[in-house]
């Protein structure tokens, strides 16, 4: 009888594999949009679970060449989508997991990215040049894992996130923004990869960061509001690279996230009670192993993929800096 005691695994890979059954449901239709995502999610989700080959190979290479955007020289989220950093990211992050980054168009895709960065520092997401913190790290993550960050302006990308620092130590979409513990993650994870942790005023920003527990165990991405399993990644990792992971408690954010597993059918909601969906599972399985729950594979809070793969191309660089620095 499954019971929120522990994570769910086999019923977590069967809920992932079966997301793509339905695809006469109108809610298939109306996330074609995050389909790209969804893929890196689910994928990543079975990796860090151990079960990386519950999905097929061969198809799942095929969907991503088939959102290539010719004209743009880079992926969309589904086919005939205009390309966008975020699902060109999650193409590249695919591609790398089943080995196969072979396919890539590499000048083609870094131009698109290196085009999206705005005389600022700032990257938009796409042509249509809607700008946020999201992308900047989107785009430094997607060349970090292309071996082509010598290519990137990296003061002026250090200058935008700068502007974005708040006086809580915290990070907002844009310059003056509200601090959000996701945009704290895109730009702490961002100045991790551009070896420049010292950017952070990090007694206040982890205040701030383990402030977000709520007596429940759940972690909220601001003040007063609601906790989302979500945010357990998005404050964990950050944490984790600014090596302050005690500074949450463990065990009551393992029991919420726990709490949050659909019993019948498998997935992790936003919180208890509520419908699962992928993007959660991911978040909440990703989350579950910074937390080093048994039997989990380890993740990078960096780039959200598996730490040996990022090892294996020698990204882990940043935050071991910092962690040198400060020894
Ligand atoms: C993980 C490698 C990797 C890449 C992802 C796209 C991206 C990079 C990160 C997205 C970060 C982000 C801004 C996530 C949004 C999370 C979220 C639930 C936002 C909801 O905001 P509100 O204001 O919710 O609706 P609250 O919780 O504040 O009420």
């Amino acid at each position: 009888m499954a019971s929120h005691t522990e994570l769910l695994v086999p019923l977590h890979v069967s809920y992932i594999k079966a997301l793509g059954d339905n695809k006469d449901d109108l809610a298939y239709h109306m996330t074609a949009h995050l389909r790209m995502n969804a893929i890196y999610w689910g994928l990543t989700a079975l990796c860090v679970m151990g079960h990386k080959d519950a999905l097929d190979r061969d198809e799942m290479i095929a969907f991503v060449m088939s959102c290539w955007d010719e004209e743009a020289g880079a992926f969309g989220a589904h086919p005939d989508h205009d390309a966008h950093i975020l699902s060109t990211l999650s193409a590249i992050q695919i591609l790398i997991t089943q080995d196969a980054l072979d396919r890539i168009d590499l000048p083609q895709v870094v131009k698109f990215i290196l085009s999206l960065q705005q005389p600022s520092g700032v990257f938009a997401g796409d042509s249509f040049g809607e700008v946020d913190t999201r992308f900047l790290f989107c785009s430094v993550n997607a060349l970090s894992l292309l071996g082509q960050l010598d290519k990137l302006d990296v003061e002026k990308t250090v200058s935008y996130i700068r502007q974005c620092r708040n006086f809580d130590g915290g990070f907002g979409a844009q310059a003056g923004a509200e601090s959000h513990a996701a945009q704290v993650f895109v730009c702490v994870a961002a100045l991790a990869i551009l070896d420049r942790l010292d950017e952070i005023d990090q007694p206040t920003l982890c205040w701030w960061l383990a402030e977000r527990q709520l007596p429940n165990g759940g972690l909220n991405g601001r003040p007063e509001k609601l906790e989302d399993v979500c945010y357990s990644f998005w404050v964990l990792s950050s944490l984790s690279i600014l090596n302050k992971l005690s500074w949450i408690d463990s065990e009551k954010l393992t029991a919420f996230i726990l709490s949050s597993q659909e019993l019948e059918n498998g997935g992790i909601a936003d919180r208890p009670g509520d419908m699962p969906d992928v993007f959660h599972t991911h978040f909440g399985v990703a989350a579950l192993s910074l937390l080093g729950y048994p039997g989990l594979v380890d993740l990078d809070p960096v780039y959200c993929m598996p730490a040996k793969l990022i090892e294996s191309k020698g990204l882990r660089k940043g935050w071991e800096a910092l962690e040198r620095r400060t020894t």
